[in-house]
């Protein structure tokens, strides 16, 4: 049999959790129109009182929260409590500087990490187990998020956060660590590593590992498997919502199972936004129904994939989502960190230079490359190598700096970069998820 943090819920009925569902959302729906401005306009707008709720059935009725309601209330404006009650932060990035800036109560946090402490669970973590957390710790919610769910089930956090990969190595081989947090290509980086150090995997007392972040194949997978000589699982969440943990695998990995006693979720058509039926492919919706300090409401997640609610053969409830197969938006995904095309525009822009440019990520040794090609004007065409050279240069360290993700950047000749007549394509993906 499986085992699982929480059992009561893990493997409760669809008519309790229908309850406990029901309940939640009628008490979020008012803390979120009682204390946040925004909403209680939205409401407002379409005559819904939030009494209108009374069972989790009719969420339906409720509006959608997207991306830019965030941004344009920068950057508590959606919060439902008063500062004294945050007791952190995080954000995740966004166009031209602007982040989506996250709270968390005390009790936030709590359900935050109870996900990620399932989720370690799902993956055959104890108490007596090391966690090596490679996810970046800072205000991206992947290294915090594992850490505070390893403590929560009462393992070991090894914070080591990312970077400095032969270190990282031998730390998992001092320490012993037993299982590996971090994103599924810094997974593949790592496993080279090893490779190249000349140590058997088999060695090292690594057994599995939670990946995600981004969206990652089958076939990486069995890659991250072979060269750690682990068992590889994944995990899913978003800043807005929570962080890692909002779903993860279990040791069927047929779906990942979602934390719907926290937050609710939905798949709607994207043009139509009507729900639509399990195993049909739609965008991601949820509704924080067990937070407090930002109660999203129908919250657009962008990322596409479709519900199961059969249960699964581990005895876990639980819905689950397929494995997330794009996003509904540009936003792009380059090592772990969110880029969108705006950013790079910006960047080129306030470096004085055309918004003529396109992105290409490629894959190489399973690391996302972004390599960004800039029309030259004719003035620094017609300049010396090195002043072309040293453009390039302040171009890459101003990329860094926003995007806080390397770029390979070509000046190219003016005209050089095929014009469309519609939409301009600024984004050639190469990198194939299948
Ligand atoms: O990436 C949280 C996280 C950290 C999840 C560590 C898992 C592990 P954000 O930076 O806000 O949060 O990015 C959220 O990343 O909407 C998806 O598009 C994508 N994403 C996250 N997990 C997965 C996954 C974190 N397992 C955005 N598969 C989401 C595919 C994923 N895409």
């Amino acid at each position: 049999m499986d085992r699982y943090f929480n059992p009561e819920i893990e493997t409760a009925s669809r008519e309790y959790l229908w309850a406990l569902q029901s309940a939640r959302l009628i008490k979020m729906v008012h803390n979120a129109y009682d204390h946040v401005p925004f909403y209680q306009k939205k409401f407002d707008e379409i005559g819904l009182l939030p009494g209108d709720i009374k069972t989790i059935d009719d969420i339906t009725k409720l509006p959608f929260t997207v991306k830019q309601d965030l941004r344009d209330n920068y950057p508590f404006g959606l919060f439902a409590v008063p500062k004294d009650r945050l007791v952190r932060i995080h954000a995740s990035s966004g166009t031209t500087g602007k982040q989506t800036v996250v709270g968390y109560t005390q009790n936030d946090i709590d359900v935050w990490a109870e996900g990620a402490a399932r989720a370690l669970t799902a993956a055959g973590a104890t108490k007596t187990d090391s966690i090596h957390v490679s996810y970046g710790y800072g205000l991206f919610t992947g290294g915090l998020g594992l850490h505070y769910g390893a403590e929560k089930m009462g393992a070991t956090a090894i914070p080591v956060s990312s970077g400095n990969t032969k270190r990282q190595v031998q730390i998992l081989q001092d320490f012993g660590s037993d299982l590996l947090c971090c994103t599924p290509s810094y997974a593949m980086f790592i496993g080279e590593t090893v490779n190249r150090m000349g140590i058997d995997p088999t060695t090292l007392p690594l057994r599995a590992g939670l990946f995600g972040a981004e969206p990652w194949s089958e076939n990486m997978r069995r890659q991250i498997e072979k060269s750690l000589a682990i068992k590889a699982y994944d995990i899913y969440g978003l800043s807005e919502i929570a962080g890692p943990g909002v779903s993860y695998e279990c040791r069927m990995q047929t779906g990942l199972h979602v934390c719907e006693d926290y937050f609710y979720p939905e798949v709607v058509d994207p043009d139509t936004l009507q729900p639509v039926p399990d195993g049909t492919y739609g965008e991601l919706v949820f509704t924080c129904i067990g937070k407090e300090a930002l109660p999203l409401v129908r919250y657009r997640t962008r990322d596409i994939c479709a519900l199961n609610h059969e249960q699964c053969a581990c005895g876990r409830t639980l819905v689950k989502m397929t494995k997330p197969k794009g996003r509904s938006d540009d936003m792009l995904i380059i090592r772990g960190v969110n880029v969108f095309p705006s950013q790079v525009e910006h960047v080129i822009l306030e470096l004085g230079m055309e918004p003529n440019y396109q992105i290409v990520v490629t894959r190489e040794n399973n690391l996302d490359i972004m390599e960004v090609y800039i029309e030259m004007s004719e003035k620094l065409f017609s300049d010396s190598v090195r002043k072309i050279e040293e453009t390039e240069a302040r171009i890459k360290a101003a990329m860094q700096t926003t995007l806080g993700v390397s770029a390979v950047i070509h000046l190219v000749e003016p005209q050089s970069i095929p014009r469309s007549e519609g939409k301009a394509v600024r984004v050639i993906d190469k990198r194939v998820i299948d």
